[in-house]
């Protein structure tokens, strides 16, 4: 890419796409202040005034130049199947398509609108009678189960709660440099209304022996390979986790069987922890006395640094702890990156979703000038411990022109989404940077 610019507005707008340190260098210099030339650029560069512009941090790269926006013509590729919402492909094979935030409207994800998330083939529908699907509970227990799903329905008592399931590498397109996996936005997130039994439940009628101390989740899905000897994943947890109220082997999602791709007809949920814990199409919950060592355990995977390590060294993990509780994360929900306002548009609401992993969320700030002042937004409680939280807020815009809405959650006990990704680590969780997205108004 050719650096000189010719005509500055376009060239600058290309030289953003391209190569956006460099633009940036371009437009800032070492000032640090937009001013004059540079701030005609920038303009050009964004097709409007920017009424905020004095505010603008050194060296930031506009979100219009710097995010793919919805209706963008180079824009991702977009899942055509039934039953689904055009949810962003990230990956083919296997299948792992996120959730645009401006989709994840909904107080309770709807099928067609939760992300999709395979590590493996996606596996036959069950034959016959779904009622008939077995799950054998084995290993540190006196008396192994095999219960089928009607029995399960039948013996224990049936919950319904509204849970978060969020992939454990939700945020990784924030990682720099750069980190291996499924680049996810903010999208690898539902919070949908599980019907099912308690795992603990299951646990207790099988009898806990005292070496009870992690599972190990088996389900039906083939390896990519095709290997039968291989599991596409085969994630664990510590017995605690397990035993928590909100833990379920889940039977119906939003009050309907369970969508086949996302585990027809037994998952496991496992709220607020990497969803890579949630089993789908599961099979068989094996206890153990030490930690399950199945695919997607040990090493790097799902596991994060202990004390920070430097960004891009390389590491085998083997000083890393188990990723548990997820990060806080907001989300906002009812205005698409990009959205073009009326000319003389004064105000705008936005509202979002907000949840920290077990955590509940304290607050969630807006703002307009680059985060040069925040506005609290209203935060709802949660329908039940585990479900998302509704944020609200109403933002002035004092102009025409361009605007970022920048927007950051703080957790129950006070950390807050950081300017930049932290703790990064070799396969990218926990990415949680505050967001942004940009208007225009005119
Ligand atoms: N059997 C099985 N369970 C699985 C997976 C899988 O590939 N196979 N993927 C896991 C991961 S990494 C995530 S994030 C969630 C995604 O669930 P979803 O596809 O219903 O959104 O399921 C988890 N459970
Ligand atoms: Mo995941």
């Amino acid at each position: 890419m050719k650096t000189r610019i010719g005509r500055p507005e376009r060239g600058l707008q290309e030289l953003y796409r391209a190569d956006p340190e460099r633009a940036d260098a371009l437009v800032w210099g070492r000032r640090g202040a937009l001013k004059g030339g540079a701030l005609a650029a920038m303009g050009a560069a964004l097709g409007t005034a920017i009424p905020f512009a004095g505010r603008m941090p050194a060296g930031l790269v506009p979100a219009a130049l710097a995010q793919a926006t919805p209706a963008g013509g180079d824009g991702p590729k977009l899942l055509r199947m039934e039953g689904k919402a055009p949810l962003i492909i990230l990956g083919e094979r296997p299948l792992v398509a996120e959730t645009p935030e401006h989709l994840l409207d909904d107080e309770v994800t709807p099928a067609d609108k939760f992300f999709i998330r395979m590590n493996g083939q996606i596996p036959e529908p069950f034959p016959g009678d779904p009622k008939a699907w077995k799950l054998r509970i084995d290993g540190e227990v006196n008396a192994p189960l095999e219960l089928t799903l009607g029995e399960m329905e039948q013996r224990f008592p049936l919950v319904t709660r509204r849970l978060q399931m969020e992939c454990g590498g939700n945020g990784r397109a924030a990682f720099s440099p750069e980190t291996r996996g499924n680049q996810w936005g903010n999208g690898a997130i539902s919070c949908a209304e599980w019907t099912g039994v308690r795992l603990r439940d299951l646990l207790q009628a099988a009898g806990m022996k005292e070496g009870a101390k992690h599972t190990g989740h088996f389900g039906a899905d083939p390896h990519l390979s095709g290997d039968p000897n291989r599991q596409a994943i085969s994630r664990g947890m510590r017995i605690e986790k397990a035993l928590e109220e909100d833990t379920l082997v889940a039977l119906r999602m939003n009050g309907q069987p369970i969508p086949h791709l996302h585990g027809a007809p037994v998952r496991l949920l496992v709220p607020g922890w990497p969803g890579s814990l949630s089993q789908k199409w599961l099979t068989r919950i094996t206890v153990l006395d030490r930690p399950h060592t199945g695919a997607g355990m040990g090493g790097t995977s799902y596991r994060m640094p202990v004390r920070p390590i430097v960004p891009g060294s390389r590491n085998d993990g083997r000083d890393f702890a188990d990723m548990e509780s997820m990060p806080v994360r907001s989300i906002l929900t009812n205005v698409a990156h990009g959205t073009r306002l009326p000319a003389g548009t004064r105000s705008l609401d936005v509202r979002g979703f907000a949840w920290a992993g077990d955590q509940t969320v304290r607050a969630v700030h807006v703002s307009t000038d680059y985060g040069a002042t925040w506005q609290e937004a209203l935060v709802a409680a949660p329908a039940n411990r585990h479900a998302w939280q509704r944020w609200t807020a109403s933002l002035a815009l004092p102009a025409d022109g361009y605007y970022e809405v920048w927007y950051r959650a703080t957790d129950s006990e006070g950390r807050m989404q950081p300017h930049a990704a932290g703790n990064w680590n070799p396969q990218g969780y926990g990415a949680n940077p505050l967001s942004r997205i940009a208007v225009l108004v005119g």
